[in-house]
């Protein structure tokens, strides 16, 4: 068959030169074979490593809860317009991933890396928030446009009954629990969100699972690869909603009779 072309790039998480691919080192039949999941491929490709099995069950978990939370949000309304604007799937889809940011969805990592340096210098959640009010700092991860102290928000209740459950130590999420008892008696909107409660899990997931170095933790938290998570997730959603949009205007034309489908 055919030689591919030398390269000077180098992937050092994937590896098609041999009869199988390979990922991190596991060809793709044992993947198949010993019935890897999502969580496990997402283990190897983004972590380069096996992860023990309630770790990947959790990242599965992640992408589950976050794959679609209604047309209201700002991904899926922008991809909706543009659905229905004629665009195709792929730039629909990017309209609406380009909206994750800050504000939306992309608050993971600072979640991860404001609720680690605050545990890790010993801050109390008092501290914490009023040293980040005093820089103009919102609190990543803290805060939502329709869930309340006294509606919570029950993604986050999921993630961690699943946590508290099954992983050996929660130091993290329950600093962002004491976090947010103290904004909440600022304000009723101020609920650890969704980004908030992966940021300050995956930080016991890396702190916890004993996988991971100090500065391999460091090195994840400081290079930022947790809001991959939400866009993974949402990526998921979108295409259903463009794939909604387009039946809808199918069907809106058969009604109309200014489709006709040859039978
Ligand atoms: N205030 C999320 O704002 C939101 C504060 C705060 C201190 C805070 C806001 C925020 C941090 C970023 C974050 C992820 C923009 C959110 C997500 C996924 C999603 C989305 C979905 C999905 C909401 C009113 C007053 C102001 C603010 C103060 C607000 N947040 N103070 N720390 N963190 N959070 N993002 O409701 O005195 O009036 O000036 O930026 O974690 O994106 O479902 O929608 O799955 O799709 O618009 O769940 O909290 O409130 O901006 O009018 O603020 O509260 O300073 O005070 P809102 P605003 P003041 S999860």
């Amino acid at each position: 068959g055919k030689v591919r072309a030398p390269t000077h790039i180098i992937s050092t998480i994937s590896d098609d030169r041999g009869e199988e691919p390979c990922y991190a080192g596991v060809p793709m039949s044992s993947i198949v074979e010993q019935g890897y999941g999502v969580g496990d491929v997402i283990s190897l490709l983004w972590f380069k490593r096996s992860l023990p099995r309630y770790c990947t069950h959790f990242i599965e978990i992640c992408i589950m809860l976050c794959a679609d939370h209604g047309p209201c949000v700002s991904g899926a309304h922008n991809t909706i317009v543009t659905a229905r604007a004629g665009k195709d799937l792929v730039s629909s889809l990017v309209s609406g991933l380009l909206t994750i940011g800050p504000r939306f969805g992309g608050a993971i990592d600072d979640a991860a890396r404001y609720f680690k340096d605050a545990y890790d210098r010993g801050l109390t959640p008092y501290e914490f928030v009023e040293s980040m009010k005093k820089k103009g700092i919102r609190v990543p991860g803290i805060g939502h446009r329709i869930k309340r102290g006294d509606n919570r928000d029950k993604r986050v209740e999921l993630l961690q009954l699943f946590a508290r459950t099954h992983f050996p130590s929660v130091k993290y999420m329950e600093y962002a629990v004491q976090v947010e008892t103290y904004t909440l008696s600022k304000a009723n909107n101020l609920v650890l969100n969704v980004d908030g409660a992966i940021g300050s899990l995956f930080l016991d997931l890396l702190a916890g699972s004993g996988m991971f170095t100090k500065q391999e933790i460091d090195e994840i938290v400081g290079i930022g690869y947790l809001n991959g998570l939400f866009v993974l997730a949402r990526s998921i959603g979108l295409i259903g909603e463009i794939t909604d949009m387009i039946n809808s205007f199918i069907t809106m034309l058969l009604k109309a009779e200014l489709l006709v489908v040859p039978s």
